[in-house]
């Protein structure tokens, strides 16, 4: 019992968000151009033509919204540093001002009791680095790893949780390979392999940096899934779902264990080497062991739910049906993915578990009455929170539950036309208006977390 309570006291609960997404203040203060803002000027790249030169100008407005965090109760806020807010050159010359910046956002997280949870790299990679080769050149895992060490002798002092790479599956697939996303390539074969394996050397440079500079901080790797779980509980399906879960996709890049097996277990799947041989090629041997070292936390985002199940001996999907649930992306919503990934992720890597980033796209308008009437989002976080809930007692450790997203925000390639916050925001006047899930959550949290000491 007593452990139970300490576990639930630190259980970390809070809201997520990434700094191109939300900071704005693009040409305040020094800051270097990163990949997103070369890839919006793009002609058809971002809908509307829409940026984050502004987004939700969290650069000018950070005061008073975490005061409105504090209001929310949360006890951890999970944000990204922008790289090159930091060194505008991604390398070299510190900028104080960007410095200067985080170290107001986190003394404020602080003074709320509210545990800052850093990601260092949350897609906005410096715009200089991408034209010396970004991912492509294997040096890259070294700039990342100086960056890191700047970050952690920045902030370590009041910093104690920090993610390398937030989902290695978009920053390749999305972003390097299908260029829907930043910086836009379409790599394929062997460069493609490349980036990948020197995405995880940053990971392992980055860890070996943190554990140098920062003996008692935690890190971890954020990874996205689809989320299969098994349409009923006979073993059969429950391994079936299992296996797609960490089989290598024909889609390559969106695959899970493709990056969490040399990161946890310390090594690439088998059948990656059996079905690339080429893969040796960028591989050395000392990479592994450097990739494979100890992390603290496994942060897995989650959005919704696959079914899988067995006929007649083999796997399959059940087809979607009519008007089964979805969000305003057209994402299913489906509860069952969030138990399953947890329990799956957590018996194969063995590493708590931090549920980095779950939520809901809605249309969200600000109603007559001036209120956000978003009972669907409530009812996501419910769905969600009550399976994360099941799986702890099921006996998966799971350590932290953070909404994606505290504020709307620049929602990628949707530019601002798709809204996932607690927070409404009006990009034309950066009016804030919580909406009712915000204070759902907020009683919620009342319920869940003793009282902060401040
Ligand atoms: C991601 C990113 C977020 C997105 C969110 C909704 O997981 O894709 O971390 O930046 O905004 O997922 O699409």
């Amino acid at each position: 019992m007593e452990t139970l309570r300490r576990k639930n006291r630190d259980f970390l609960w809070g809201v997520a968000t990434s700094s191109y997404q939300i900071e704005g203040g693009a040409d305040k203060a020094d800051r270097g151009k990163s990949i997103w803002d070369t890839f919006c000027e793009g002609k058809g790249n971002v809908k509307g033509g829409a940026d984050g030169k502004f987004a939700c100008d969290f650069y000018h407005r950070f005061r008073d919204d975490l005061k409105l965090l504090k209001e929310l109760g949360v006890n951890a806020f999970r944000f990204s540093l922008s790289w090159s807010r930091i060194l505008p050159e991604g390398r070299g010359k510190v900028n104080p001002a960007g410095v200067d910046f985080y170290n107001q956002v986190i003394d404020i997280l602080k003074s709320y009791d509210i545990e800052p949870l850093v990601t260092l790299y949350h897609w906005d990679m410096p715009e200089t680095l991408y034209r010396c080769g970004g991912l492509l050149n294997r040096d890259f895992a070294g700039w990342f790893s100086d960056y890191t060490e700047i970050a952690a002798k920045a902030f370590g002092d009041r910093v104690k949780h920090f993610s390398t790479i937030n989902e290695p599956q978009c920053v390749i697939g999305d972003g390097l390979v299908t260029a829907a996303h930043a910086p836009g390539d379409r790599l394929n074969g062997g460069r493609m392999r490349a980036a990948i394996h020197h995405l995880l050397l940053c990971h392992g440079r980055a860890v070996s940096a943190l554990r140098a500079t920062l003996p008692h901080a935690t890190a971890g790797f954020v990874n996205c899934a689809i989320g299969f779980y098994p349409e009923n509980e006979n073993a059969e399906t429950i391994e079936a779902a299992k296996k797609s879960t960490f089989a290598l996709y024909d889609a390559l890049p969106y695959s899970l264990s493709l990056y969490c097996d040399p990161v946890y277990l310390g090594d690439y799947p088998k059948e990656y080497y059996e079905a690339y041989p080429d893969t040796e090629d960028f591989i050395r041997p000392e990479d592994l062991r450097e990739i494979g070292q100890p992390c603290d936390f496994f942060y897995q985002n989650v959005y919704g739910g696959s079914p899988m199940g067995v006929k007649d001996g083999k796997p399959y999907s059940p087809p979607t049906k009519k008007g089964d649930p979805a969000n305003g992306l057209g994402w299913r919503v489906d509860e069952n993915g969030l138990y399953w990934i947890s329990k799956f992720v957590y018996e194969r890597y063995k590493k708590p578990v931090i549920i980095a980033e779950n939520g809901y796209c809605g249309l969200d308008n600000v109603c007559l009455d001036g209120k956000v009437h978003d009972a669907d989002r409530i009812d996501y976080l419910q769905r969600h929170i009550g399976k994360m809930t099941d799986a702890k007692k099921d006996g998966t450790d799971i350590a932290g539950y953070l909404v994606w997203t505290f504020l709307d925000n620049f929602e990628w390639t949707y530019g601002y036309s798709k809204r996932f916050g607690l927070v409404h925001v009006d990009f034309s006047t950066q009016k804030r208006t919580p909406k009712d899930s915000f204070y759902w959550y907020r009683d919620f949290l009342k319920t869940v977390q003793p009282c902060s000491k401040k």
